[in-house]
């Protein structure tokens, strides 16, 4: 244990003003901490700071996708839809920074570069890309597992004359369509939302689509003043169930595996789920993600819905995915995306049939030999995810040796929040937690509420530092891989298992064994004296 607790410039130094950086500053100050928050962005919000394309919105119900911590703030926010828009999701992040008075302990344009370890005094220098030095006891990474945009290298993708627009670095002036002719690469979650409102406004859409998507209905809609009172009025036990839920929303699978209920039971099960809208359709049954049996009818009752929609059996045959099972990869959630291939002004290029050759100034050029020509280009394209913010960062631990060094072979840590070799410093909802497959918000309450006690139980004990031990981090990476293994979420070409970057190592990422789940083994950890971390 080292004998004192050197002279800091401050306690914690947060990196990331996305929901879980900026719970982190509110709930760390609360303990008394005096923290700095550098953020990369000219606001807060983080991921919905960033993705202001046409249609963006949460997957999550508004009411879930909201903090838990304190129960007025959750009375007093009146969210408008049952699916809440980026805008108004960016209005309730800055109510939440006003209200408990974020801003001042927020540096915003402001990048950090590298954060190196002191061995000696197990403190952290942080250096930002504005050339402050500060340094710190602890630092808690908030980066995003989604913030690191995807540009693919696209021979020629430089020659095009037009814009060239990605959906995570949208631009903040409005983006008019009208009268243009508008690639869109990609058909994840970002593409599915944007094209059917691009659809609407430009002259002629061409949609270049890869692979296909499974995509449901949001079934959005405005909440009403008593949808609301009915909402805020059981919140206490929404939050108690989406705690203990498989994603951190307040529905339970249906109580029988797939297998075991009637094919009548059955299609009423994934009739209630359909109508529920979106993502929460790939965990209908509780074994429709771990066995290939149970996932087809759930698979075949999606492609029957979807098929009805689209006017042109041949271009439903194109957007039916064949290559994954239902919900390997996130499930979609869309407002008219499939029935926008029955406009007139929209063509599906399937590059499966066709790959992309090359780009040029005019247009998109296939294997065909067809040239697609083009005013604006935009990309759908996704993220170098969970782990592509990390890298960015010159993160230099114990011995000189880098974060990207210890994690070249794929991400290595300890329940997501400790990683050998780098003590006192704490990555949320990344690598080894649930991260992507739970609700973000709450899982980064749990994670801040979690780090905060670990502090607490630091500084009760008199030591300065706290850190994973290397055995504990082998043993779940090892569990986090048997469990993904035991899915069928590794059959999926996903950007989970980092597989949409070429030369990415192909490691599954998330937990997969639920968040309900997950928050129960580390608050055993935490009851069991921190068992796997070293106190120093
Ligand atoms: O990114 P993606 P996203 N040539 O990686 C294609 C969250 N999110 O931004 O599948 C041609 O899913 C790629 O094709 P393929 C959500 O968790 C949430 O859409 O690799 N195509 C794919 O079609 C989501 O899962 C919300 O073959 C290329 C697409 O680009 C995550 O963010 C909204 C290509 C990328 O899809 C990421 O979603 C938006 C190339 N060279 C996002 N490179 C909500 O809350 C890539 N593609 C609703």
């Amino acid at each position: 244990m080292s004998e004192t607790v050197e002279s800091v410039d401050v306690d914690v130094v947060v990196v990331g003003a996305g929901f879980g950086g900026l719970y982190a500053l509110h709930r760390l100050r609360s303990d008394g901490k005096s923290v700095r928050l550098f953020e990369a962005g000219g606001g807060i919000g983080g991921v919905w700071y960033w993705n202001r394309y046409p249609g963006a919105r949460c997957d999550v119900e508004s009411v879930d996708y909201s903090y838990s911590f304190d129960e007025d703030l959750q009375q007093e926010w009146n969210w408008s839809e049952k699916y809440a828009t980026q805008p108004e999701i960016l209005r309730y992040v800055d109510h939440v920074a006003t209200r408990f008075d974020l801003y001042r302990d927020i540096s915003l344009n402001t990048r950090v570069e590298q954060i190196a370890l002191d061995e000696d005094t197990l403190t952290w220098t942080v250096r930002t890309d504005t050339g402050e030095t500060v340094t710190a006891r602890w630092v808690v990474l908030a980066l995003g597992p989604l913030s690191n945009s995807n540009i693919p290298a696209i021979d020629g993708i430089n020659d095009f004359a037009g814009p060239v627009l990605h959906t995570g670095q949208w631009p903040h002036e409005q983006v008019d369509f009208t009268g243009q002719r508008v690639g869109v690469i990609g058909t994840g979650s970002s593409g599915i939302q944007s094209i059917p409102e691009i659809a609407k406004q430009a002259d002629h859409l061409t949609v270049f689509q890869r692979t296909a998507n499974y995509s449901i209905p949001a079934g959005n809609r405005p909440l009403s003043d008593a949808d609301r009172a009915a909402q805020k009025a059981d919140y206490a036990e929404r939050r108690r169930l989406s705690m203990a839920s498989g994603g951190g929303s307040p529905h339970m699978a249906y109580p029988k595996n797939t297998l075991d209920a009637t094919e009548q039971e059955r299609q009423a099960a994934y009739e209630e789920r359909w109508e529920l809208g979106g993502v929460l359709f790939s965990k209908t049954f509780p074994d429709q993600l771990t066995s290939l049996d149970a996932n087809v009818p759930a698979r075949e009752f999606w492609e029957s819905k979807v098929r009805a929609v689209i006017d042109d059996p041949e271009v439903a045959a194109d957007l039916i995915p064949s290559d994954h099972p239902i919900g390997t990869k996130r499930i979609c959630t869309d407002s008219g995306y499939f029935e926008t291939y029955n406009r007139d002004n929209v063509e599906l290029v399937n590059l499966r049939k066709a790959p992309i050759e090359r780009i040029d100034a005019t247009g998109v050029v296939t294997a065909d030999g067809r040239h697609h020509d083009i005013d604006v280009l935009v990309l759908a394209t996704g993220f170098d995810a969970m782990t592509g913010s990390v890298a960015k960062i010159d993160i230099v631990g114990r011995g000189g040796r880098t974060l990207n060094d210890e994690w070249a072979a794929g991400p290595r840590t300890y329940l997501g929040l400790g990683i050998a070799g780098f003590p006192n410093l704490f990555n949320l909802t990344g690598p080894g937690s649930p991260s992507v497959l739970a609700n973000m918000v709450l899982h980064s309450e749990l994670h801040v509420d979690w780090i905060s006690d670990a502090i607490a139980h630091v500084d009760d004990s008199g030591s300065v530092g706290f850190e994973a031990r290397a055995e504990a981090v082998d043993e779940w990476v090892d569990e986090c891989r048997r469990r993904a293994e035991g899915s069928l979420m590794v059959q999926a070409n996903s950007w989970y298992l980092g597989a949409n970057i070429p030369g990415r190592p192909r490691v599954f990422m998330p937990f997969v064994g639920g968040f309900g789940a997950y928050g129960d083994i580390i608050a055993k950890v935490a009851a069991n004296d921190y068992e796997g971390f070293q106190l120093l």
